[in-house]
Parts: structure tokens; C-alpha cells; sequence
């Protein structure tokens, strides 16, 4: 998704980063093996063997939640958790490392704006506060790939209850961390940071809305967006952000990164679409991570007798982009 200047791929390695960020890939890449990389095994226990342990990990695995079925098998753990988009930590995927330079705990989550009272949660009395359930979810990126993922989480309605939002608000806008001292790509200035997406009420309290805390039956690790991430099935990708630090309920609709930094490719809604195409490329299939050859895309991603209610009225706005 590198915008203002070509894509990743259309690049040599050496010219698709700053200097900086490519000494620091090949010592990613040394790390990691080659040969790991390639196969799409979890990097080697001494490549990610630094991070602090997840103090949480008592709580693993959750029980599953059986409503949420796949149409394809779960994704390899290992390849889920390197092939990552986290552009806090870099444009490539091969991030894994270098995210586990993320401190997870102490981890405050505040809830503001239109709400009756404000307040600030450790993520371990947030957790306390709610029911942990694994869902399986497809997961379909913008960049036309794919993967089936065990969630472990809670439905982010359960948030927005916690919250009490007031009858106003008609939106809620969640922020990622803000740190370029451990996560370099925020040093890259062209981007838009701290990382935003939002979404409106109804999407929200939608039952397919799912706060992520575990994945694989462990903690989500940091590279996938510990200790918070959201995952919004029926949308691309990137409106699922990690490690989230703030939700704030608005009447204003919230400016997501990928739509602040091109608007006319990138924008609020997001919702998975085979035949809309993005500007550049098909959107009708996919490549699932893992699996040989591609598969044909789903609208909604599959999720469309869940969510496609929700868009009824609006078929003038540019839902699936
Ligand atoms: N804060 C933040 N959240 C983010 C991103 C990001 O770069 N920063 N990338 C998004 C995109 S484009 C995708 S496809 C998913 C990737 O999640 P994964 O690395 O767990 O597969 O995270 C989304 N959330
Ligand atoms: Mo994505």
C-alpha cells in the first residue's frame, strides 16, 4: 500500500526504503533464516525470543465460539504471524522482529469524546471486565490476499456498552500507539501518524465486530497487533487497526490513515467487494496465504448476511473502496 512513492514490489529492494530501514531488513532477514522465511515458518525461537512474555497467557486458548465456521482451512500459525502489515514497524512484511521491540504492558486504553463518563483502562482490567471467545474469520487485505485466522477476542459491543456512549454519537474512531522510538516506520513523516480508522455505530455494535486479544490460542502476538486489535471481517484489511490506545465516540466521521493519505483509493467504508475494483488492480480474487493458486473474492468477504443490512439506503456513497 506504499503510496507516494511506487509499490513495494514495482521496487528494487534497495530503493523501496530508506537506506536505514533496508540495513535493518537484512539483519531481519539474517535473523530470521531465509529458508524460514521462504517456507513461511515462525521465525526462529532466537529471533523472538527477546520480547517480555505475555503476562495474559493464563488465559489461552478461550473456548470456540462454533457460530463463525470457514469455507477453507485456518491458515498456518507460522505464516500468519510473519507476513504482516504493520507500518508502524516498516512498508514490508517481514516486520515480525522488530515489532517485538513493542512494549505491551504497562498498556492504558481510554475511552473519550461523546460519552458519559471518560476513562482509562489497563488493558488487564479490560480484560477482566469481559468474555473471552475464539471466532474463525476470514481476513481478505486490499492488496488481494488472504487468511483464516483464530481470533480470540470479545465483540466490540461489549466495549461500547462498557463506554455508555450518549445518543449523539454517531461514530467510533480508534487510534493506534504513538512511539517512533521503537517503531521506526513512524519516523517516515510522510505518512499520517498515529494510525486512525474508524467506523459508524451500527457497524460497531454489529455482532461480526470482534475485539482481538489472542490469536492461535495464545496472546495475539505484537506484530499482529497486540495487546488490541480489531478485526471487521466483511471490510479490507486495513480498517482492522492494531494495538489500539484510544476509542473515542463522535458525531464527526472519523479520517482513517490509508484515506488521509489517498483518499481516492482508500476510503471510509472499505467493504469487501469483487467487483469493485481498486484503482490499480482487481479486487475479484485472492491469494490465500499458504494455499496454491487464487480463489475467487466474496462480496462482504462472505459476511454479507451479517453486515449487508447495514448499507441499505447508502448505495450512493462509495461503500467498497
Ligand atoms: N496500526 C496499524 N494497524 C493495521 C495496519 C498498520 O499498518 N498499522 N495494517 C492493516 C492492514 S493493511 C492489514 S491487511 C492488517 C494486517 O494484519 P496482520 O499483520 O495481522 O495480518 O492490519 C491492519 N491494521
Ligand atoms: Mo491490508
Amino acid at each position: 500500500m506504499l503510496i507516494k512513492r511506487k509499490r513495494g514490489w514495482e521496487l528494487r529492494e534497495s530503493e523501496a526504503t530508506p537506506e536505514s530501514v533496508f540495513r535493518d531488513r537484512r539483519r531481519v532477514v539474517q535473523a530470521m533464516g531465509m529458508g524460514a522465511l521462504i517456507a513461511g515458518a515462525a521465525p526462529g525461537a532466537a529471533a523472538l525470543a527477546a520480547a517480555p512474555a505475555d503476562p495474559s497467557a493464563g488465559l489461552y486458548p478461550v473456548k470456540r465460539n462454533e457460530g463463525y465456521t470457514l469455507d477453507r482451512p485456518i491458515t498456518d500459525e507460522g505464516l500468519a504471524t510473519t507476513y504482516n502489515n504493520f507500518y508502524e514497524f516498516g512498508s514490508q512484511k517481514t516486520i515480525a522482529e522488530d515489532a517485538q521491540e513493542l512494549p505491551i504492558r504497562p498498556w492504558s486504553v481510554v475511552i473519550d469524546g461523546m460519552v458519559d463518563k471518560p476513562m482509562t483502562l489497563a488493558i488487564d482490567d479490560l480484560l477482566k471486565r469481559v468474555t473471552l471467545e475464539e471466532r474463525l474469520y476470514r481476513h481478505r487485505c486490499v492488496e488481494a490476499w488472504s487468511m483464516a485466522v483464530p481470533w480470540s477476542g470479545f465483540p466490540l459491543k461489549a466495549l461500547v456498552d462498557l463506554a455508555q456512549p450518549l445518543g449523539s454519537a454517531k461514530y467510533l474512531r480508534m487510534e493506534t500507539f504513538q512511539n517512533p522510538k521503537v517503531a521506526h516506520g513512524q519516523k517516515q513523516f510522510w505518512y499520517p501518524w498515529p494510525y486512525i480508522e474508524g467506523m459508524t455505530m451500527a457497524e460497531a455494535t454489529n455482532e461480526l465486530a470482534f475485539l482481538v486479544t489472542g490469536m492461535y490460542g495464545k496472546p495475539v502476538p505484537r506484530q499482529d497487533g497486540a495487546p488490541l486489535r480489531l478485526a471487521l471481517p466483511w471490510k479490507y484489511g486495513f480498517k482492522s487497526i492494531k494495538s489500539i490506545v484510544r476509542f473515542s465516540f463522535t458525531d464527526q466521521r472519523p479520517v482513517g490513515f490509508w484515506e488521509k493519505l489517498q483518499g481516492n483509493e482508500y476510503g471510509f467504508w472499505a467493504n469487501v467487494n469483487p467487483e469493485v475494483p481498486h484503482p490499480r488492480w482487481s479486487q475479484a480474487s485472492e491469494r490465500v496465504l499458504g494455499a496454491e493458486g487464487r480463489r475467487p473474492t466474496l462480496l462482504y468477504n462472505g459476511y454479507g448476511e451479517y453486515v449487508a443490512a447495514l448499507y441499505q439506503g447508502l448505495e450512493g456513497e462509495r461503500l467498497f473502496m
